[in-house]
C-alpha cells in the first residue's frame, strides 16, 4: 500500500526545503567573500605593502608608526584610533618631497562585488595644492591623494586611473590638532574587471609643509 503524506507534512517537507536552502545560501555567501589584501591593518609593520619616496626617502617616507604617538621626523601631533590597533602607516617628511604607499590585488574571476574600505587622515601644515603632476616636487604640489590603479600601470601613474579615491588635498590645514581617522568605503564593482590586477596607492605630496597621511585598516573584498 502505497502512503501519501498528509498535507501538514507536505507542508512541513517543504518548509524544512526552504530552511535548508536559505541556511546553504547564506554559508555559500560568506565562504565566498574574500579578503585580497594582506596585512591591512599593519599588525605585521608594512609587510605585504610597497614604498616608495623621493629621495629613496631620506628626507620622508611611509612608516609603521605608533597609534597616536608624535610623528616620528617632524614632531606634529597624530589622531588616536580607537580601530587602530598600535600601528598604522604614516607618512612624514622633513623637507620637500613626496611618499607612496601601495598593495597590488587581484579581483577573483568569480567575483561579481568588489568593496574597498579604508580609514585615513591627512593633515597638512599649509595650504594645499593640487598639482596634477603628482609627483613634481620641483614646483608647488602639496596634496594626499588616492588612486585605484590598473595593474600594468606604474606606482608614479599620473593617469589612467581605474578610480580616483581622494583628491581634495588634505582634511585639515594648518591646525595644531590633527584631524580624526575617517572610514572610507567605495563599491568598485563597476571599476575593476573580474581576473585583473590592481593596485590601491596612497600619496603624500609636501613641497611646502608637512603632509602627514594616516592609513589604517585597509580591505578590499570580492563575492
Ligand atoms: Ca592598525
Amino acid at each position: 500500500m502505497t502512503h501519501h503524506p498528509s498535507p501538514l507534512q507536505r507542508i512541513l517537507t517543504l518548509l524544512s526545503l526552504i530552511a535548508l536552502a536559505s541556511a546553504a545560501g547564506t554559508g555559500t555567501a560568506m565562504a565566498k567573500n574574500r579578503e585580497l589584501i594582506k596585512n591591512g591593518s599593519f599588525s605585521s609593520g608594512l609587510a605585504n605593502w610597497t614604498t616608495l619616496a623621493s629621495d629613496g626617502g631620506v628626507v620622508g617616507s611611509f612608516t609603521a608608526a605608533a597609534v597616536g604617538a608624535a610623528a616620528p621626523r617632524s614632531g606634529e601631533a597624530t589622531p588616536l584610533n580607537p580601530a587602530g590597533g598600535t600601528l598604522y602607516a604614516l607618512a612624514d617628511q622633513n623637507n620637500r618631497s613626496y611618499q607612496v604607499l601601495a598593495q597590488s590585488f587581484r579581483v577573483p574571476r568569480t567575483a561579481k562585488r568588489v568593496i574597498l574600505t579604508y580609514q585615513m587622515f591627512a593633515h597638512s601644515q599649509a595650504a594645499t595644492v593640487l598639482n596634477p603632476a603628482l609627483f613634481d616636487i620641483v614646483g608647488v604640489n602639496q596634496q594626499a591623494r588616492v588612486d585605484l590603479l590598473k595593474g600594468a600601470s606604474p606606482l608614479t601613474a599620473t593617469s589612467g586611473f581605474a578610480r580616483v579615491l581622494y583628491n581634495r588635498g588634505a582634511d585639515a590645514v594648518a591646525s595644531p590638532t590633527p584631524p580624526p581617522f575617517l572610514s572610507y568605503r567605495f563599491n568598485l564593482s563597476r571599476n575593476v574587471k573580474a581576473g585583473r590586477t590592481y593596485k590601491i596607492r596612497f600619496l603624500a605630496a609636501a613641497t611646502e609643509e608637512v603632509m602627514n597621511v594616516g592609513v589604517d585598516n585597509v580591505s578590499v573584498k570580492a563575492r
